[in-house]
């Protein structure tokens, strides 16, 4: 009795002892549950910065190796060709790097895949110097934002015809100043009356020229789209304030003006030296309206010529022998000329509103350049597609070269994480090209379209199955 007592007491401090080791037991397992998972979580999240800290570094390689391409560029003033220069997954240690661009070779740069590329500030309308008709031209443009433009950064308080200036501003909450001086920043339209998310972004809220999926299902995403499978911008695709070119070229030699007394003189040993000096007599003399020999002299050069464009079409020049010339040429007085269009790299809708073009040529222009690849360095074929009249219109806003170029770098670090995205304006029309303007996009989410999220995705798959 008393074994069986002493036994059975035995047995309930066994199972008593086992029930506390079990609770320790499992105690321990879940403090051991929850550290593994918090330094998980914390590892995952240093790991995290680590790919974005990779990812910024990449990016600032990237801004420097598009330095460094358009300080190297065989035809400087003229887009780098994609083919010479690395665009796209470039390695930077275990990050990657895009330059996300526009097809400038086609009439619509927008499309389903992304395109790759720096994108040349030129191809834009410059809201600095666009007037305001050429800005009502552009898609999804109303005429009070239009207006507002104009009254943004004209000097006076006038208001325009649905226009604005500080009455209407300073009625906001908070109130604000109209500005009455140049736009530093396209973003700055965002101050504007008349200024919408619609009208600015269009049905590109993450302003990559891509159609992203929210873009292309009406309104069951956002944006707000019309679901017929193109992507529709808005205005800020279309725009720049970074366009100017320099009447100094890059090396130093001031361009001559033909509108300046004395400018025959001067283009005499330039067009000697690319064209002989028999030919270089011919154009001297003939510049008043293409009677071979007539005037000459120097003198011959009758102007005045509204543009470099109007020089050509009356200098009977050939094509040839004006793209010899034509970066040593200006018809401009100032030290630079800002907001030319460049006609190689310009849309069709921004072409559209260059006086002289329109919308009924635009098409012309842009077909023009998709079958003559190989001329798309001078803005003198213009005069082969436009009849002379309208050639000499649309002359004094266009151009066959750029100088300024945004580099939309995009970037992950190791595994595709650490998204980032950063635009950089970069100048080349100094003799070192240099960055001027810098902003983070990254807040606007993937930018680089299906394909390359899935190719990234397979990498981290890839990884983890190794
Ligand atoms: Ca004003
Ligand atoms: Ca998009
Ligand atoms: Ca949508
Ligand atoms: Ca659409």
């Amino acid at each position: 009795m008393r074994v069986h007592r002493t036994r059975e007491h035995g047995c309930d401090q066994d199972g008593t002892v086992l029930i506390i080791v079990l609770w320790i037991a499992l105690g321990l397992v879940s403090i051991a549950l929850y550290f593994g998972n918090s330094s998980s979580l914390e590892l995952r999240a240093a790991d995290n910065r680590v790919a974005a800290t990779e990812a910024s570094q990449a990016v600032d390689g990237a801004a420097r190796y598009a330095v460094y391409v358009l300080a190297h560029t065989d035809q400087p003033g003229v887009m780098p060709d994609p083919l010479t220069y690395q665009r796209e997954s470039v390695a930077v240690g275990d990050a990657r790097f895009w330059f996300l661009g526009r097809d400038y070779k086609t009439a619509q740069p927008t499309t389903e895949r992304p395109y790759f590329g720096l994108i040349d500030e030129a191809s834009k309308l410059n809201i600095n110097t666009a007037t305001v008709d050429m800005l009502t031209l552009l898609p999804r443009m109303t005429p009070e934002l239009a207006a507002a433009i104009i009254d943004w950064r004209d000097a006076d308080s006038d208001v325009t015809e649905n226009g604005a200036e500080d009455e209407t501003y300073l009625r906001r909450n908070p109130p604000y100043h109209c500005k009455n001086a140049k736009f530093e920043s396209i973003e700055e339209m965002r101050l504007l009356a008349g200024a919408d998310m619609e009208i600015l972004f269009g049905e590109d809220p993450n302003l990559n020229g891509v159609l992203d999926p929210n873009e292309n299902d009406g309104p069951t995403t956002l944006p707000v789209d019309n679901r017929d499978g193109r992507l529709d911008p808005g205005v800020l695709e279309y725009v720049t304030v970074s366009s100017r070119e320099s009447n100094t070229l890059p090396d130093g030699t001031k361009r001559v003006n033909v509108n300046l007394a004395g400018a025959g003189q001067r283009l005499a040993p330039i067009l000697q030296e690319k064209l002989g000096s028999d030919r270089a007599n011919q154009i001297l003399g003939a510049g008043g309206g293409g009677r071979p020999g007539g005037g000459g002299n120097a003198g011959g050069l009758n102007g005045p010529f509204r543009s470099v464009l109007e020089f050509f079409v009356r200098s009977g020049m050939t094509a040839n022998e004006f793209s010899q010339i034509e970066t040593n040429l200006t018809a401009s007085a100032g030290n630079y000329e800002e907001g030319l269009v460049n006609v190689n790299t310009a849309s069709e809708a921004v072409l559209t509103c260059i006086p002289g073009i329109g919308a009924d040529k635009a098409p012309q222009l842009t077909a023009y350049r998709q079958s003559n690849p190989d001329k798309l360095n001078t803005v003198s074929w213009v005069a082969e597609v436009l009849d002379r009249a309208s050639a000499i219109q649309a002359g004094p806003y266009l151009t066959g070269h750029s100088y300024q170029y945004t580099a939309d770098v995009v970037a992950v670090g190791h595994y595709g994480r650490g998204y980032r995205r950063t635009r950089f304006v970069i100048d080349t029309s100094e003799a070192t090209p240099r960055i001027t303007a810098r902003r983070d996009l990254s807040h606007l989410g993937w930018a680089l379209g299906r394909e390359v999220r899935e190719r990234q995705q397979q990498l981290v798959l890839n990884q983890n199955q190794r």
